[in-house]
């Protein structure tokens, strides 16, 4: 039997190019990967993290921005424990999909999952979208917030640790008192990164982009 307490389930949902992989891979492998490609399908990764002295498995499933997933995609919503929702700070466009996001959530994943709002690619010098604009936002839908950037590791760690320890919270809470043996949580709330709302807005259909910026 592997060493591990608790078996998390984290997916990673947003348009194409916001950089979903590149977080993943500066998470899981400390690097920022040059020329990464567009993920085809469903990517998945695992790293075991020790929060509060609990050894900690994250399953990280990195889905394809493109459209045409989705269906695929769609697939992944329903056993996730957190999902990180991410658009690209100097990208409006990924910005205003984030309602078409949200849907998806509302309609494929548990109602209770812990959803997080991330903006990335805070390095960049060209940002679109004020933070308090992404702020509001997470805090009108339900949703933590946190911004990063997979290029320079700002918060990268820090978003990855906050929902395993959030995770851990929520499992254990369940948990009988007599109960060690590993266990998973099946719904969440983080307590360090935002706070919460109680609204899932509805929109028209807004295609991904297909096109990576760096
Ligand atoms: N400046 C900057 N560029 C980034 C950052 N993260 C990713 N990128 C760039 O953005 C582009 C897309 O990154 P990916 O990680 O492939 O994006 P993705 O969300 O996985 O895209 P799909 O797999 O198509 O859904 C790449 O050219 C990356 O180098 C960041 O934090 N800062
Ligand atoms: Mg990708």
């Amino acid at each position: 039997m592997e060493d591990y307490k608790f078996l998390f389930k984290v997916v990673l949902v947003g348009n194409a190019g916001v950089g979903k992989t590149c977080l993943v891979r500066r998470f899981t492998q400390g690097l920022f990967p040059p020329g990464q490609g567009a993920t085809i399908g469903v990517d998945f990764m695992i790293k075991t993290v020790e929060v509060e002295g609990e050894k900690i498995k994250l399953q990280i499933w990195d889905t394809a921005g493109q459209e045409r997933f989705r269906s695929i995609t769609q697939s992944y919503y329903r056993s996730a424990h957190a999902l990180i929702l991410v658009y690209d700070i100097s990208c409006q466009p990924t910005f205003d999909c984030l309602p078409d996001w949200l849907r998806e959530i509302q309609e494929y994943a548990n109602s209770k999952v812990l959803k997080i709002l991330v903006g990335n690619k805070t390095d960049r010098d060209d940002r679109e979208i004020p933070t308090q604009i992404g702020e509001e936002f997470a805090k009108q839908h339900d949703m933590y917030f946190l911004e990063t950037s997979a290029k320079e590791a700002e918060n990268v760690e820090r978003l990855f640790y906050e929902i395993a320890a959030e995770l851990i919270e929520q499992a254990r809470s369940k948990e009988p008192i007599s109960q060690h043996s590993r266990s998973t949580a099946d719904s969440i709330g983080l307590s360090s990164l935002g706070s919460k709302a109680n609204y899932l807005s509805q929109s028209g259909c807004c295609s991904s982009l297909s096109s990576h910026s760096t």
